[in-house]
């Protein structure tokens, strides 16, 4: 599968660090070692974790060489070194992260102009974890309160209209294709068929959201789920990670950010609506007769649990995907002003637990047709 050029890659590369490097510029040395929130690894760790991710896909793997520090590998593991513990380890920190992913840097240039890209798939791979990590990072920046934790501007499609799509029965080609860049959950591409239904044109708004909570969306027990009152009694939650108690603080026509799937679910049945599955979704974001709107702000959650494609095969990072399939994560689609115009695609699958709400997650609505 070829996949890029050598100019394009070494340009991908470079875009991916100055955006690195701008999210913490404005940053204090003790804002990026510091534990920001109990979900989140410090900033300092994420960019230990990027170079040493880096290192080893492109000089050890593809380039064949040593770590340049074989002695952090554990501590950059996120299996061996998992979140919660990350505070109290000796990651880099001051000058020394910088100097790593420089130096980490600098090695992969040099694999590219000798041993070459390859079919690409590793250095893709690569620019896409660093993009990944930046909007970890920018969720971190929102928990936290600091800057680049928030959307500014005017949304995507502002002022589309609202109302529903009616999406006709019959089969779709669900997945990525065999060629380009895909990460493995996104293949094979595989036949499924999509009875008839409805889906929004635009995410939920802000304003919409308010309406919910104000006539009682987080008391009445008949739209959520078991699970989701339990969490949202254990932890009193009453509106979307982020609001004062006067509501959102962006845009109320705005989608909604930081909400969970057990929210989100509670709101749809709120509705007498549902969430899509993940073929519906897929099915709508490439319906060209009548474009649904405002695709690339919010994650949208889905309905459907992370699972593998018919035929899945884990490659070339068995971590990626694999160990978060069964019924404890749900998938998001989309993306969201957070997210690499690089990555930005109809058939990525992103996924969390269904609790979660660091992530930039609204919803758009779904709805069965007779
Ligand atoms: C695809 C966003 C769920 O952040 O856990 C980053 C991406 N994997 N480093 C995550 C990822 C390894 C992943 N998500
Ligand atoms: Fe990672």
């Amino acid at each position: 599968m070829a996949i890029a050029a050598h100019h394009d890659l070494s340009d991908a590369l470079l875009t991916a660090r100055a955006r690195t490097l701008a999210l913490v510029a404005p940053l204090p040395e003790a804002e990026l070692e510091r534990v920001q929130h109990p979900l989140m690894s410090p900033l300092d760790w994420d960019l230990g974790h990027i170079a040493a991710y880096e290192d080893l896909w492109i000089a050890h793997r593809h380039g064949g060489g040593e770590l340049l520090r074989g002695d952090l590998a554990d501590l950059y593991d996120a299996f061996e070194t998992p979140r919660a513990v990350r505070g109290d380890i000796p990651f880099l920190r001051g000058q020394d992260v910088f100097d790593y992913l420089a130096a980490v840097r600098e090695r992969s240039l040099e694999v590219l102009d000798t041993t070459g890209p390859g079919d690409g798939t590793l250095f893709e791979l690569v620019i896409r974890h660093e993009a990944q990590h930046n909007e970890t990072m920018r969720q971190t920046l929102f928990l936290a309160g600091l800057p680049g934790g928030r959307p500014s501007g005017l949304p995507r499609d502002a002022g589309a209209p609202e109302g529903w799509i009616h999406v006709p029965a019959g089969p779709i080609a669900m997945g990525a294709t065999a060629r380009g860049f895909a990460f493995d959950n996104e293949r094979p591409r595989h036949q499924v068929d999509v009875p008839a239904y409805a889906i929004a044109r635009r995410p939920v708004t802000n304003a919409s959201w308010a309406h919910f909570c104000e006539g009682g969306g987080y008391v009445r027990r008949e739209w959520w789920s078991d699970e989701g009152w339990a969490w949202k009694e254990e932890y009193d939650i009453t509106h979307p990670e982020g609001w004062t108690v006067d509501g959102p603080r962006d845009d109320r026509d705005r989608p909604v950010l930081h909400v969970s799937w057990f929210e989100a679910d509670a709101f749809a049945r709120s509705q007498g609506a549902r969430l899509p599955t993940e073929a519906e979704w897929e099915k709508a974001s490439t319906w060209t007769q009548e474009p649904i709107s405002q695709i690339g702000e919010v994650w949208e959650w889905t309905s459907s649990h992370f699972a593998g494609y018919p035929g899945f095969v884990a490659h070339p990072y068995r971590e990626y995907s694999e160990v978060f399939f069964g019924d404890r994560h749900r998938v998001l689609r989309g993306s969201s002003w957070a997210t690499e115009e690089r990555m930005r695609s109809t058939t990525f699958r992103n996924w969390d637990l269904p609790q979660r709400r660091q992530i930039f997650a609204g919803v758009r609505l779904a709805k069965d047709v007779e």
